[in-house]
């Protein structure tokens, strides 16, 4: 049965092509430098979002029309198995990525959760066996249901604690299982509200452990997928102990946990944090730890996670030319943590907005990569520190300064050389780029 009949596989058309439903910028196959779009983009889409999600939002009832929205329990969790591999396919989609709970229903217990997650990997990984798309990342929701109130491995409560570590224990499993190139952990409501009833030393001590279990339990069973940390400042607690990517290296370091963890950074959470995209992407990557990305963007107007597909072809330019420069993004992908917004209700809306999402990191792959090859900001910016290239820059850069030498250097000068950092000409050179790409 055909789930999405209105749409067939969507082809490259071209930038000229007036078929809402082609690719116009991004041609999986087309030489970008060293490899092809689609290795450079590695799109994933999220189960969460394309499948789970009704457009529930706190002042209304769901309204997506969803050819499975007759069905409830295991009945409707297979069904979307069934339309999400077909929508995989019809939209060429090289991964895709879920929440445990997104797969199947819970039940009263673990023991019965677990069950049904059961029969439906099995479901999924024959799926696997004769589709091209791969599952990009797991994870465990530890946000959603009332036990999780006071938080998952930062809870009060050690009983959730321990919830929480069979939740993850059962998610590993499923990533080796399914073959998935990383595991990635979100807050959720790991932080707080108020210091007033707070451990935070202990809640910090005890993520600490939480994250040294994972690490050990996936050694033990030979998972060999990258563990990813998500950064988001606040939503849904106020205080987010992985506020943002620094942070999240800072806690990493302090529990000597760092060589275990790279970033799954999202668009949102960074502007969230109030950080561009790009400096999030830039913090990880000179790090040694850009591992992922969460492709979506924000409202400028809105403090909340908007979670909209990506269309600020700026802002995809500035994020690719970070990818490119870190050589790619491994085991890593572009996975759409993005929602159709409540007015974009059709089944076909999905394709749209993936769409959207996929040709606008396409162009942002083309100008960034011609950007890089024509060395324009590389050039601007060796200029521009040249004077650490010799004399007392080159013995700061060495170490054979000193405070003692530094002030010699300049107790007597009266005259400091700067240069203008030209921001409005390197803007628009980026426009310029944009608009001359293709
Ligand atoms: C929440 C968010 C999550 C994570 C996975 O803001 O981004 O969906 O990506 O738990
Ligand atoms: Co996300």
């Amino acid at each position: 049965m055909a789930y999405f009949e209105n749409v067939s596989k969507i082809q490259y058309e071209g930038p000229t092509s007036k078929n809402a439903l082609a690719f116009k910028f991004y041609n999986p196959e087309e030489i970008i430098g060293d490899r092809t779009m689609e290795e450079w983009l590695r799109f994933g889409v999220a189960y969460w979002h394309t499948f789970t999600y009704d457009g529930t939002d706190p002042f209304g009832h769901g309204n997506m029309i969803r050819p499975w929205n007759h069905l409830k329990g295991m009945e409707l969790a297979k069904a979307r198995v069934e339309a999400a591999f077909e929508f995989f396919e019809k939209l060429n989609a090289p991964f895709f990525c879920f929440h445990d709970v997104d797969i199947a229903p819970e039940g009263e217990t673990l023991r019965e959760t677990n069950k049904n997650l059961d029969e439906i990997v099995d479901m999924i990984e024959d799926y696997m066996k004769t589709s091209k798309t791969k599952l990009l990342w797991n994870t465990a929701n530890m946000f959603t249901h009332p036990r999780f109130v006071h938080g998952a491995a930062t809870s009060c409560n050690a009983d959730v604690f321990a919830f929480s570590a069979a939740k993850v224990k059962k998610g590993l499993e499923v990533a080796k299982r399914l073959g998935a190139e990383n595991y990635v952990f979100w807050g959720g409501r790991e932080g707080y509200e108020s210091l007033l009833n707070t451990d935070m030393g202990l809640e910090q001590d005890n993520l600490a452990r939480f994250f040294q279990m994972a690490v050990d339990y996936a050694k033990e069973i030979g998972f060999s997928g990258q563990f990813l940390i998500e950064p988001k400042p606040k939503e849904p607690t106020k205080h987010q102990y992985d506020f943002d990517v620094a942070t999240g290296i800072a806690f990493l370091k302090k529990y000597d946990l760092d060589p275990y963890f790279k970033f799954n950074i999202e668009a949102n959470h960074a502007t969230l944090a109030g950080h561009t995209f790009e400096h999030e992407l830039r913090v990880a990557r000179i790090n040694g730890m850009l591992g992922s990305v969460d492709a979506n963007q924000g409202d400028p107007l809105l403090g909340w996670d908007t979670d909209e597909f990506p269309t600020d072809l700026n802002a995809t330019t500035l994020a690719m030319y970070e990818i490119i420069k870190n050589g790619g993004l491994g085991k890593g992908g572009l996975n759409f943590d993005a929602k159709v917004r409540r007015g974009s209700f059709e089944p076909e809306d999905l394709f749209r907005a993936h769409i959207a999402g996929m040709d606008s990191f396409a162009v942002g792959l083309k100008v960034a990569h011609k950007l890089i090859e024509d060395h324009v900001l590389d050039d601007f910016i060796a200029n521009r520190y040249r004077s650490y290239n010799e004399g007392i820059g080159k013995e700061i850069i060495q170490g054979k300064a000193d405070f003692k030498t530094l002030e010699e250097h300049v107790l007597d000068m009266k005259e400091f050389k700067n240069e203008s950092g030209r921001v409005e000409e390197l803007r628009a050179l980026v426009n310029q780029y944009l608009l001359t790409a293709f």
